[in-house]
């Protein structure tokens, strides 16, 4: 049974019901940390893994890595999972940790005040207010669509829709169908949808790099072994886990490193495309790893079918029933798929968090953008903590991994303010300033900020202020322990 009536105070509320929320759940449940809600605007738990359902939607981390170290899943069917599984994984995880009973869903949160006064958050939901002790994020980085700003959009008569929120009551058989963006999710989308559409048109602005996905389903020897066998759980798990962080860590500074995996991406466009002008126009003209690197066996063959275009010259804009490029050319489409990715460094909820003083973190990051403390909290927002916050997403491995660290750090956090009676944490200026200079002068030299394209790591002063630029044992090292001596620790009164 979930929360049907929000209570009106809470030791903690828990905003969202992904990996992040749900992992915090179970932690704060275990820890006995007082009480605690976890709201979600969604009807139910996986977050990014419930709203993602397009065609194709799966994980390009390998499964064994992509669950809680608490909670292996024995029964992953294959080395990358698909959405549906995952989605499967998590709610199976939160059911079974008998937590759901603090989970209010189809509630979100519209903002949410730090009062002074009483040391509390005040938040304000879809279904009424709450007064919090503390408040923690886990609303996800890649959470709020990107629309992309194209002239005449909006008066498009067909179906329109973006890859997170797909509609899946449009049937797209025998239907012109045309995809904006060629990123992770677009990808997955073409050769999923290709065999069915009639037509595709595919708008690439810029050509990612492709290599082959390892994909393949477990063996039934394999199965039985992970299911009965956590020893070979273990060692799946730490292989996959120390081949990404020692190779794909260094390639981020090292450029020679990366030599094999461009070899890679060649030979996948070789492979599988043989006209040479389609072939110049999917290969890269920056360095590898600049934006994610994507990975597919069957994307290149997709755009090689008779009923698929790649569109290379630049929107001009969208009519009724077309989109009209910069030479002219108009191409009558049926539905519109918009796979053009999230707004990162300028999300929409921090706009509704205000701190103290009534500043909003939208307006602190207008001036240096989007920075935090060990990625987690922010000076002048006391007992706030962002799971997924600045600088913690990663290019090549899991952000359970980078979860799991924060949620640990976010107890100690609260075991520091119990056992010390203190009614409030924020992280001084002093500390949270080094930190982000720290991170700023590692991104100057990475292939993020030399490689030569325009990604979504970057903010619009082309600051890094999404990715961790170190090792991920590196930052569970830095979050191991509560440093109350960076803090400003207000007694409870
Ligand atoms: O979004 P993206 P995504 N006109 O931002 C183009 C995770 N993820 O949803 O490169 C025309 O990567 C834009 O062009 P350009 C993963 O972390 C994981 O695909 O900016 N085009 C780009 O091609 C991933 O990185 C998985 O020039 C426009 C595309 O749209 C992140 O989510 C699966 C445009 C956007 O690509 C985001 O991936 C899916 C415009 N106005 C997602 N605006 C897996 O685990 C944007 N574009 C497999």
């Amino acid at each position: 049974m979930t929360v049907t009536t929000l209570p009106q105070t809470v030791d903690h509320l828990v905003v969202g019901a992904g990996f992040a929320g749900i992992g915090m759940a179970i932690k704060l449940a275990e820890a006995g940390e007082g009480d605690f809600l976890v709201i979600e605007k969604d009807s139910g738990v996986g977050g990014t893994w419930r709203a993602n359902t397009y065609p194709g939607a799966a994980c390009d981390v390998p499964s064994q890595l992509y669950s809680f170290s608490f909670a292996p899943n024995p029964s992953w069917s294959r080395s990358f999972s698909a959405q549906p599984e995952i989605e499967a994984y998590l709610r199976g995880v939160a059911e079974r940790s008998g937590t759901l009973d603090r989970f209010a869903f189809e509630t979100e949160m519209l903002d949410a005040a730090w009062d002074e006064a009483s040391q509390r958050w005040h938040v304000r939901t879809t279904r009424g207010d709450v007064v919090a002790r503390t408040l923690i994020s886990g609303s996800g980085g890649l959470s709020a669509p990107k629309l992309p700003d194209i002239e005449g959009i909006e008066t498009f008569q067909g179906e329109v829709f973006h890859s997170a929120r797909w509609n899946h009551d449009v049937d797209l058989t025998g239907k012109r169908v045309a995809v904006i963006g060629t990123g992770a999710s677009s990808i997955q989308i073409v050769p999923s949808i290709q065999p069915a559409v009639a037509h595709l048109d595919l708008y690439q602005r810029t050509a990612p790099y492709v290599i082959p996905r390892s994909d393949r389903r477990y063996t039934r020897i394999e199965r039985l072994l992970l299911k009965h066998v956590p020893a070979v759980r273990r060692a799946y798990r730490t292989a996959v886990y120390w081949g990404r962080e020692t190779y794909v860590p260094a390639f981020v500074v090292d450029p020679r490193i990366a030599a094999p995996a461009k070899k890679a991406a060649r030979a996948n466009i070789a492979k599988a495309i043989t006209d040479p002008e389609l072939r110049a126009k999917v290969t890269p003209t920056y360095a590898l790893g600049c934006k994610r690197v994507l990975i597919s066996n069957t994307y290149y063959s997709a755009l090689a079918a008779d009923n698929v275009d790649l569109v290379t010259d630049p929107i001009a804009k969208v009519t009724g029933d077309a989109i009209v490029t910069a030479d002219g050319v108009e191409r009558p489409i049926d539905v519109l798929v918009v796979a053009t990715g999230f707004q990162t460094t300028e999300q929409p909820i921090a706009e509704h968090i205000r701190g103290r003083g009534g500043r909003s973190l939208s307006q602190v990051w207008a001036e240096r953008g989007m920075l935090s403390y060990k990625g987690t909290t922010t000076h002048g927002f006391p007992n706030l903590f962002q799971l997924v916050g600045a600088n913690t997403g990663l290019g090549h491995s899991s952000m359970v991994f980078m979860i799991e660290s924060q949620i640990a750090y976010v107890l100690g956090a609260l075991r520091t303010m119990k056992d010390n009676g203190y009614a409030a944490v924020e992280p001084r200026q002093e500390p949270q300033d080094a930190w982000n200079a720290d991170l700023q002068q590692r991104m100057k030299r990475t292939v993020w900020s030399q490689g030569g394209c325009s990604s979504w790591y970057l903010d619009a002063h082309g600051r890094n202020t999404t990715l961790w630029p170190r090792a991920t044992f590196t930052f569970r090292k830095l979050l191991s322990r509560f440093d109350a001596e960076n803090y400003d620790l207000t007694p409870v009164r």
